[in-house]
């Protein structure tokens, strides 16, 4: 038998809580707030399978559009009513009745609408072209700048610290027949260096409803996220424009999902659960605000999304989702953002060229391995990529600029290994990720070894991803024996945290020892924990193995002074 602990520091405050402590959950994480507007967007859910003809009949009848199912529903869909205010304070009671009066109709739910922000947008651009003849190395004009590709120690770098593209490139991998789709704002498939590897088949509009993703023109080009993400992953080679994508003869696909008033769990469920079968790797650079003081994650359908995809997508093999870890700096963290944290997705952090970690930079237990984002202090030496209209930038940033990078490296991995599972490929991460030389810029977060002696650190998890290494060894990888999961023990007593105190929990499990799902091997653990506090920013939270090694699965968070949802199942 071992024993887990996990520890609570009430710093200022004091609590009351409930502990469980789980290898899966199986329901979407809460602890958000009410919600501050409802969308006129409504999922109408049937009582018996009904066709699309049939579905928009009802919502004619209704007054409403149907928009089509959700994730492929034959019960499920998504209605829009055009008379409604795109959001408003209040429900729609009217509405909701006249639906719910049908009787064919089970379940109405009006959409509460929320805030999900781009991480690292910055408005600069920058445009001019620079020839380059080295031998060998892509002759793009902007391959120079992008030493996160090749850091020869300029621009403040320091060598070598870099993703180790050249030695994947070199056993030949490059991506070929992988699709990435970038959820964001848009992407400018139109752009030279994108046009011909876009994949138009698996691209959907999301915030108006059409094939066409293509980003919205406002004067500030804010809508140039996507673009610059998706030249990371696969912006092509010595076509003398740009720079080269990680994977430069990959196949990318715009999903556009970010550019509407207010998020919804429709739209965003079925953005991550659009074209399963062709889509292999969904990079996602987003998430609640990066203020520091939300709690927030998947609602119900876009959870369903997430595990649908990662138990039946790419033909049972799994969808990759990856995530940028976050850009709420040392006041926030990232196990209070559901989408980084959860086990279904690969969070990614970012460091700059010379190894410290960015400003921006949140730190986790979630995070698996980072990459890279900006150069040192000069904001010209950032993320060179696409940029809107045909141009390129050299400044993209944050850790939006991070997770995309990330996605190019596994779709080289999937390249030499198309058996590869979403769970081999956290294996890879954590096998061949490397220290190089990452380090925490304030001192706070040392590397430190685990039970099974490989090298993490809180900020970089097991460190920089290297595309040669993760390449090499998918080639000789054995996928992993089947994934077992097991509740391993629980605290359904109610205690208080003492003011200023601290609470220790110790949970015994035998891993469900002699029963079907035994544990041999440990690959994620949860727990998941339900707590009220006088001050929730003030509550640290640690988690301690069997074998010592101590996780803080919830930092001090200042800007967090919310006295009224605290965390509810909320999965760390
Ligand atoms: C979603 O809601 C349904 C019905 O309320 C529930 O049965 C299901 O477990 C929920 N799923 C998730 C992932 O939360
Ligand atoms: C390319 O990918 C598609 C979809 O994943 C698959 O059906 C097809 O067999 C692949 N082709 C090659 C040559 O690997
Ligand atoms: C992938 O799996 C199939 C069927 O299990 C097998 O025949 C094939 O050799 C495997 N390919 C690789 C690259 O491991
Ligand atoms: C709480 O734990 C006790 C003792 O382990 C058990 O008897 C009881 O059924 C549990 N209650 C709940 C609600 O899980
Ligand atoms: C906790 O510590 C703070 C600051 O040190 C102090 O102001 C407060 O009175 C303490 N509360 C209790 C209940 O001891
Ligand atoms: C925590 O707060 C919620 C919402 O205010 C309340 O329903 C619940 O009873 C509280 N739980 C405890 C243990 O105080
Ligand atoms: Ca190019
Ligand atoms: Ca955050």
């Amino acid at each position: 038998m071992s024993a887990c602990k996990i520890i609570f520091l009430g710093l200022l405050g004091c609590g009351l809580l409930e502990v469980a402590h789980a290898e899966k959950v199986t329901h979407a994480p809460a602890g958000h707030a009410a919600p501050e507007v409802f969308t006129n967007s409504f999922l109408v859910e049937f009582h018996g399978d009904v066709d699309k003809a049939a579905a928009d009949q009802v919502a004619r009848d209704h007054g409403f559009q149907n928009v089509g199912p959700l994730l492929r529903s034959k019960r499920e869909y998504h209605f829009i009513h055009k008379g409604l205010p795109a959001s408003r304070s209040k429900r729609s009671i009217s509405h909701h009745r006249s639906l719910k009066a049908n009787p064919q109709i089970k379940l109405v739910q009006q959409q509460p609408g929320y805030r999900r922000t781009k991480r690292g947008y910055s408005p600069l651009n920058s445009k001019g072209q620079i020839p380059l003849d080295k031998e060998k190395e892509p002759t793009d004009p902007y391959f120079k700048f992008q030493w996160y590709l090749k850091n020869d120690g300029s621009m403040g770098g320091k060598p070598k610290l870099d993703l180790n593209v050249e030695a994947a490139w070199a056993q030949g991998a490059t991506g070929k027949n992988v699709t990435t789709a970038i959820m964001d704002d848009g992407i400018d498939y139109l752009h030279p260096d994108l046009k011909f590897n876009y994949n138009a088949k698996a691209s959907y509009d999301f915030s108006s409803n059409d094939p066409f993703p293509y980003p919205r023109y406002t004067d500030d080009w804010f809508n140039s996220h996507g673009t610059r993400c998706a030249g990371e992953v696969s912006a092509a080679r010595d076509n003398g424009v740009c720079g080269v994508g990680v994977a430069y003869d990959s196949k990318v696909a715009g999903i556009r999902m970010l550019d509407q008033p207010y998020m919804t769990d429709l739209i965003e469920a079925n953005s991550m659960g659009h074209e399963p079968n062709m889509i292999d790797i969904y990079s996602a650079s987003w998430g609640p605000t990066d203020d520091g003081k939300t709690v927030d994650g998947p609602r119900n359908a876009t959870m369903r999304a997430i595990v649908k995809g990662v138990n039946e997508g790419r033909n049972g093999l799994g969808n990759i989702y990856v995530w940028a870890s976050g850009d709420g700096g040392e006041d926030d963290d990232c196990n209070a953002d559901g989408y980084a944290a959860s086990m279904w997705t690969i969070s990614i952090n970012s460091a700059i060229n010379d190894g410290q970690n960015a400003h921006y930079d949140e730190s986790c237990t979630s995070t698996l391995a980072s990459t890279f984002s900006n150069g040192g202090g000069d904001p010209k030496t950032g993320v060179a990529t696409t940029d809107l209209y045909g141009r390129c930038t050299k400044t993209h940033s944050g850790t939006s600029a991070a997770a995309p990078e990330a996605a190019g490296v596994f779709a080289l991995a999937l390249e030499i290994n198309r058996n590869l599972t979403w769970r081999d490929i956290q294996h890879l991460t954590v096998l061949t990720s490397k220290r190089n030389s990452l380090y925490d810029a304030k001192g706070y977060f040392k590397w430190q070894m685990n039970g099974v002696g490989l090298e993490f650190n809180h900020l970089f998890g097991y460190g920089v991803l290297d595309a040669g290494a993760m390449v090499a060894m998918a080639k000789e990888w054995k996928t992993v024996p089947q994934r077992y999961h097991c509740d391993g023990g629980k605290v359904n007593k109610t205690l208080a945290i003492p003011a200023n105190g601290s609470l220790t929990l110790f949970i015994d499990t035998h891993a469900c020892k002699g029963t079907e799902n035994q544990v041999d091997y440990l690959e994620h653990v949860q727990a998941v924990i339900t707590l009220n506090s006088s001050r929730r920013g003030d509550v640290i939270m640690h988690l301690v193995s069997p074998m010592g090694t101590r996780s803080m699965i919830l930092s001090e968070r200042p800007n967090d002074d919310d006295h009224i949802d605290g965390f509810s199942k909320w999965p760390s």
